[in-house]
């Protein structure tokens, strides 16, 4: 690597990540049916129909895979509770088997001296919530808070930090007006209420768990840098659109009480009657911000309806998804999060990159330039505590199945034998700690 561990603030924070669906198997466990179960078995949503019943069998080689964080000298692990595994009918009973799992998972982490980083929900909304229109629904914050508060009766003593939702633009935008995650719809009136819902489903988690005594507590948003394709005062107008409803829609919620005015420009008919009443809840005191950031698109103008942009071809060299390796974007968010989270901690809770094989040195190459803008953000005075890798393990990469490979470890998805990549070598010797 370019770095050590001492070319950085003494007390910054190396971390890895993961998701409960992407690696748990959650066919195990009396874990509920949730809508990426169904979304992956209706053909054409996800490559191969592939699902999360078995992904790495992280339930049953739990021990191996904290070994692992421990001995490639991280401190801290994120994570996160699957809703179905802890209340499989998403509300009501709940299953001991499954917060018996987690609470070995936490306990397992401290004893290995790693600090928890707990995220409440990665993606699997339990079935019978989305059959009641799950993020349309307004009182999903209702559920949700109900979920919070049994997780956090069992395992907030000892968690180190915690967010509610992982991501709310995937969850929200992707799944409801892209059409690409699940529940899988196009329309842009659930856009628009899941945009919102999520951002009040936010701020009851955070009552919640302050209710019980937890400290630490954040939010975790993804951030993709908007290149308008040219100079033209369309391009630009285009790129403005889809700046506004993946950056600053989640941003605005939780620190302005507002949503940008390029968003509500085409949202507005479509929230929920007197959303704007709800951001004493969603505004809720925060203690840190976290950024996933991968990436940037190359935004045009389509014309048409709105929001009238189109995603075109990059220049830049590109990772397996096909996505631009673009790092100078991340300097660009550490300063727009700093802008609106004024002097909280900052963390990059997520950034890696999708490549195939064990000698992965190209993803050598993309975390040493995304730590070098981290470490320029440190130097011009930005509040940057810490940096997470996306991920320990290859895993599943949702409705790309299993073919795109994030892991620090090679998981072997026919005999799920871990192989520590090149990266996790040089990043285990970076981040020695004398
Ligand atoms: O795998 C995902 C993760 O679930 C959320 N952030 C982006 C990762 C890579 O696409």
């Amino acid at each position: 690597m370019e770095f050590t561990r001492q070319d950085f603030p003494e007390r910054f924070l190396f971390g890895v990540a993961t998701s409960a669906y992407q690696i748990e198997g959650h066919g195990f466990g009396g874990a509920g049916q949730t809508h990426w179960d169904t979304f992956a078995a209706t053909p054409g949503n996800v490559v191969n129909g592939e699902n999360g019943a078995l992904a790495c069998d992280h339930y049953h080689r739990m021990d191996e895979d904290l070994d692992l964080v421990a001995a490639g000298n991280f401190d801290v692990y994120r994570f996160s509770t699957s809703w179905a595994r802890v209340m499989p009918e998403g509300r009501g009973t709940v299953n001991q088997r499954g917060l018996d799992f987690y609470d070995r998972l936490v306990d397992g982490l401290l004893e290995r001296g790693l600090k928890p980083a707990l995220t409440l929900y990665h993606w699997e909304l339990p079935s019978p919530l989305a059959d009641e229109g799950g993020w349309r629904n307004r009182a999903m914050g209702d559920w949700f808070a109900d979920y919070v508060d049994v997780v956090a009766r069992r395992l907030g003593d000892r968690i180190w930090s915690a967010a509610p939702i992982n991501e709310p633009w995937c969850v929200a935008w992707l799944s409801h007006f892209e059409g690409h995650h699940a529940p899988g719809l196009r329309d842009i009136r659930a856009a628009a209420r899941a945009m919102h819902h999520v951002l009040l489903s936010h701020g009851r988690a955070i009552e919640v768990m302050r209710g019980h005594g937890m400290t630490n507590l954040g939010a975790v948003c993804n951030f993709e840098y908007a290149q308008p394709v040219d100079d033209s005062p369309a391009a630009h107008r285009a790129a403005e659109t889809y700046d506004a409803i993946y950056n600053r829609f989640f941003l605005g919620g939780l620190f302005r009480g507002t949503y940008p005015e390029a968003a509500l420009d085409g949202l507005a008919p479509y929230l929920p009657v007197r959303w704007d009443e709800d951001f004493s809840s969603i505004g809720q005191p925060l203690d840190w911000l976290g950024l996933n950031y991968y990436t940037r698109k190359v935004i045009g103008p389509t014309g048409g309806a709105w929001p009238g942009y189109a995603y075109l071809d990059g220049p830049l060299p590109k990772t397996d998804m096909g996505w631009e390796i673009y790092p100078e974007g991340l300097t660009h968010f550490l300063r727009l999060a700093q802008d609106h989270a004024q002097g909280l901690p900052l963390y990059v809770t997520e950034n890696g990159m999708a490549a195939p094989g064990l000698r992965d040195e190209d993803r050598l190459a993309y975390i040493n330039a995304h730590l070098a803008r981290v470490r320029s953000a440190i130097a011009e005075g930005l509040p940057v505590a810490g940096y997470y890798l996306w991920s320990l393990l290859d895993n599943y990469e949702w409705a790309l199945g299993y073919d795109k490979r994030f892991g620090l470890v090679h998981v072997d998805f026919d005999t799920l034998v871990r192989t520590p990549k090149l990266s996790y070598e040089k990043l285990k010797l970076a981040l020695a700690k004398s």
